[in-house]
């Protein structure tokens, strides 16, 4: 009889194992320190996977603009993604950047979608003919193992394969040499990994 329970756990156990490497590794948690962090979200991500090329997913991305303003501020995605920029004000906005490529996407109004693809990684800032106090900023990343962070500065990057990655984390208000630091994690399948990341 105790065998047999033995065999049942040990059975259950493996099952369980299996079970959490199927559904592709772990979680990287924790918390970002920054004084301006409330009011600027920073966005934590894994810069590199290497040898690793990400297909873009099909749903688009989508940034809105309410009440003047673009919502999310900041929105971190996978290179290749499209994004709609919607309007959702009663009166026409616009959306250009002057970063990397440059684009203007034309002015449009309620209810309109205008998209925009995003073939190379780094930061678009996002801004509005019509509204100069309007920003926002597209993230472009290399993998698709990214959060940005709430208003108390926690983050989730879910389902991160086994591996010791370097994080790295973008923000507005973060100075060059806050950009360049790495953040050592290493992720075990079906945990969550804590990190307090103090830029
Ligand atoms: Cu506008």
């Amino acid at each position: 009889m105790f065998k047999r329970v033995m065999v049942l756990f040990i059975a259950m156990a493996v099952t369980a194992s299996v079970a959490v490497w199927a559904q592709g590794g772990g979680n990287v948690k924790g918390t970002v320190k920054h004084r301006w962090v409330e009011k600027f979200p920073i966005v934590v991500f894994i810069d590199e996977v290497p040898g690793k090329k990400f297909a873009p997913p099909t749903k688009p991305a989508s940034m809105d603009q309410r009440g003047k303003v673009f919502i999310p501020r900041v929105l971190p995605v996978l290179v290749g993604t499209k994004v709609d920029f919607l309007n959702n004000d009663p009166f026409e906005h616009n959306v250009y950047s002057p970063d990397h490529e440059k684009y203007n996407l034309g002015n449009w109004k309620k209810g309109e979608v205008r998209s925009y693809v995003f073939k190379n990684p780094g930061v678009y800032t996002q801004l509005c003919k019509m509204h100069p106090e309007m920003i926002a900023y597209v993230v472009v990343l290399k993998t698709p193992y990214f959060a940005v962070t709430d208003k108390q500065g926690n983050f989730t990057i879910k389902g991160v394969p086994p591996g010791t990655y370097k994080l790295k984390v973008w923000g507005e208000r973060l100075r060059p040499n806050q950009l360049e630091k790495t953040f050592e994690v290493k992720v075990e399948a079906g945990k969550d990994a804590n990190v307090t990341i103090e830029p």
